[in-house]
């Protein structure tokens, strides 16, 4: 029997690290993982593959750890002696970044160095494959579209000059050290565990709300925003096949079509029945409920009473524009598909789907806390 693979998540905690630890412990891997300590818990989307620290022989182990902290990163490598090193820790949001730009290049830029440096310190340059979480960020003001493997980069985010940093430290010890690194350049990717404030699962949790009543209205930034959205389940497959490519090399994962961010709220709401309308321009722009198909509310144990035709559901608020934004995104994945047989199986609508019928199951709880006397939170981030 082959000796089983161990791997080493960074960001386990996150979207893509609870989707890939799911991938490879069926693929049969030992899986470490590096979450952070926090004040709460927050290993809610990995709860389900927890195994008590007391049982013999875990394929699950997590540790903590901090993308600052090259000594920690440099002993958890040293403990764990993986196989492979998917490092998807960041601080992933872009609006965010211009807050906090000095920690964004830590983690996000010089953390990516400290795994690189730990690997090659430690004498595993030949043992160890890394996949660095690249960006679609990277491509920022639109020099050319479809965008590919051969597209210049032009970062519009302290994110996405961090992540930058990350890419070319990353090709750089390959070239340098022979190390078997690659980045994975992904486009946007979302799923029903999807951060709450990236921008579909801001949509599709208050479409759920506001069919269910529990919230008015939904704010939003920039809605002519497009973006070129796949499933996370698709794309974390193929960040484990780029580690089994024969060679070392950079990857555009994207699914080809791009849509505006109006258009996902206009998918999101037709999911629960209504049918979404807009009119005016920027900050003026307003949404608002053209018609109500009451049959499909009905059949998904949902009541439109609470709802009028012309009722303004979405308004634009400035608070969400970013200093400089990227306007287009869309990915041509031909090489990953042609070299690594890469196919992704699910299309927009069918993302749409699954995260509104998460984000409706999850609200209906909320409205049993309501109903129970609790407080629920409407974030509007
Ligand atoms: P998330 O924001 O969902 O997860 C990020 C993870 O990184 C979390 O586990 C978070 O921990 C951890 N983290 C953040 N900062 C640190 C730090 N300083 N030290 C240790 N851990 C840290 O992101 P996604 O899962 O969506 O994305 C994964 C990676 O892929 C990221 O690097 C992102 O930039 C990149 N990416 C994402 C795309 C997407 O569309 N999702 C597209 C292209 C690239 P905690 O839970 O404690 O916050
Ligand atoms: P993005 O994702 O910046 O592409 O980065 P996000 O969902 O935050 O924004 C997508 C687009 O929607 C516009 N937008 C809004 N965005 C948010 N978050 N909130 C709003 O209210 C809102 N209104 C409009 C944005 O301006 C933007 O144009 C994601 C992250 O996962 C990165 O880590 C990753 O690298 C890239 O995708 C690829």
């Amino acid at each position: 029997m082959s000796k089983q693979k161990v791997a080493l998540i960074t960001g386990i905690t996150g979207q893509d690290g609870s989707y890939l630890a799911e991938f490879l412990l069926k693929k049969g891997y030992i899986v470490h993982g590096i979450k952070r300590r926090a004040s709460l818990f927050n290993t809610d989307r990995i709860d389900h593959l927890y195994q008590d620290p007391h049982v013999e022989n875990r394929h699950f182990i997590l540790h903590y750890g901090e993308m600052t902290d090259s000594m920690n990163l440099t002993r958890i490598i040293q403990e764990v002696q993986p196989d492979e090193i998917y490092n998807l820790a960041a601080m992933s949001h872009v609006a965010v970044s211009f807050e906090t730009p000095e920690y964004v290049a830590n983690a996000d830029g010089t953390g990516t160095l400290r795994i690189l440096e730990a690997v090659k310190l430690l004498g595993l340059t030949e043992k160890t494959r890394i996949y660095q979480a690249s960006t679609s960020e990277l491509y920022g003001k639109v020099q050319e579209t479809p965008q590919s493997e051969t597209t210049p980069f032009y970062p519009r985010s302290p994110y996405a000059v961090a992540k930058m940093y990350a890419y070319w430290i990353t090709v750089n010890y390959r070239e340098a050290y022979g190390m078997f690194a690659c980045n994975g350049i992904l486009f946007n990717h979302e799923s029903p565990v999807r951060g709450e404030t990236f921008v579909t699962r801001k949509i599709t949790r208050a479409a759920s709300k506001i069919a269910l009543g529990l919230q008015d209205k939904l704010y939003l930034g920039n809605l002519d925003a497009k973006r070129d959205w796949g499933h996370a389940k698709d794309y974390v497959r193929m960040m484990w096949l780029i580690l089994q490519a024969d060679e070392a090399e950079d990857w555009v994962i994207a699914t080809g079509q791009t849509t505006t961010v109006r258009d996902f709220v206009r998918m999101s709401f037709k999911f629960v029945g209504i049918e979404l309308e807009f009119e005016g321009e920027g900050i003026n722009e307003k949404g608002y409920i053209k018609s109500i198909d009451a049959e499909r509310m009905n059949s998904l144990g949902l009541t439109p009473e609470h709802l009028t035709l012309n009722a303004v559901l979405v308004e634009v608020d400035e608070k969400y524009f970013r200093p400089t934004e990227v306007d287009l995104l869309l990915g041509d994945p031909t090489k990953a598909e042609t070299k690594l047989g890469w196919r992704r199986e699910y299309k927009l609508e069918e993302l749409v789907n699954d995260m509104m019928e998460s984000d409706l199951h999850l609200m209906t709880k909320d409205q049993y806390l309501k109903d129970g006397g609790y407080t629920i939170m409407n974030y509007f981030e």
